[in-house]
């Protein structure tokens, strides 16, 4: 097994599915993570027999620390040789503020942005240090950039993602492990889905009489960071629709 390995958290949707599709593309084994076993099931089959590579499935919870860990353990030796890891798993949930807002949303994204992928860079950074190389991908926002009105705790979580990808980077200098962060402003995925609890109109809303991006312009970011030359670390990104200026400025028809 000869080919690059590319470890992709949130794999059965939005900006994670389109990123593991195109490294798949490109001849990347791929590990693909979620929640959603049937998703990553059907997932899998499709791109094996689309672009003739492997496929690990691994279904567990980034917020279950016991779950990453026995996870993570359990990866065959082949397939610990793993050049790039995308810390993509993440949510919002609810749009309310401070006052007002609800502590379970609060928390479950707390849980995911922040600890999930803490969890995750904890267990296979000493994977990466011991193989000597790597690549950690982190996704953050815009809202790790700026705080909008009612974004409070979203927004703390990618500030929080914003500060750990700074950390890891001087705390991995030294193992030849590079470290990127990557903040989009608005994509269309299942996110607005989630932030509303499932409330498809509300979410559509968001995006509408504007172009947001797409996960497949996600994807070709991450993709083109991971494949710069060993001398050159793209540091940090932030990606935006071009009728988005910032968190709270579109231009809508
Ligand atoms: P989606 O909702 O389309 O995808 C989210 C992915 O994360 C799913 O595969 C989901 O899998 C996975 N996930 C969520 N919670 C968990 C969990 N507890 N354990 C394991 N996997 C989990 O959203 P996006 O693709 O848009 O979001 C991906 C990342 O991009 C997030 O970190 C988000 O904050 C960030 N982002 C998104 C932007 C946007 O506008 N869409 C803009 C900026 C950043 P499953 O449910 O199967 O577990
Ligand atoms: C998603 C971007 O600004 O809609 O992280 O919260 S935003």
């Amino acid at each position: 097994m000869d080919n690059k390995i590319a470890f992709i958290t949130g794999a059965t949707a939005g900006i994670g599915k389109a990123s593991a599709e195109l490294f798949a593309k490109n001849g990347y084994n791929i590990i693909i993570t979620g929640r959603r076993k049937e998703r990553l099931d059907e997932f899998s089959q499709y791109l094996k027999s689309t672009y003739a590579i492997d496929v690990l499935v691994l279904n567990f919870d980034v917020r279950n620390l016991n779950e990453v860990e026995t996870v993570i353990s359990s990866i065959p030796d082949h397939w610990k040789r793993i050049n790039v890891l995308l810390n993509n798993a993440g949510l919002a949930a609810g749009l309310n503020t401070i006052q007002e807002g609800n502590v379970n949303d609060w928390e479950r994204m707390i849980d995911t942005n922040i600890k999930g992928l803490i969890y995750m860079t904890r267990n296979i950074a000493p994977i990466m240090i011991n193989n000597g190389y790597g690549h950690i991908i982190n996704i953050g926002s815009i809202a790790g950039k700026e705080v909008y009105a009612n974004g409070n705790v979203y927004c703390a979580t990618k500030h929080a993602v914003d500060a750990l990808s700074k950390g890891m980077r001087i705390d991995l200098l030294s193992h030849n492990i590079k470290v990127t962060a990557i903040n989009p402003g608005m994509v269309e995925t299942e996110f607005s889905i989630v932030r509303f609890n499932g409330d498809e109109e509300r979410a559509k809303n968001v995006y509408k009489g504007l172009q947001p991006l797409l996960p497949e312009d996600i994807a070709e970011t991450v993709y083109w960071v991971a494949t710069r030359p060993p001398h050159v670390n793209i540091n940090d990104i932030v990606i935006m629709p071009t009728v988005q200026a910032n968190a709270t400025t579109t231009l809508r028809k």
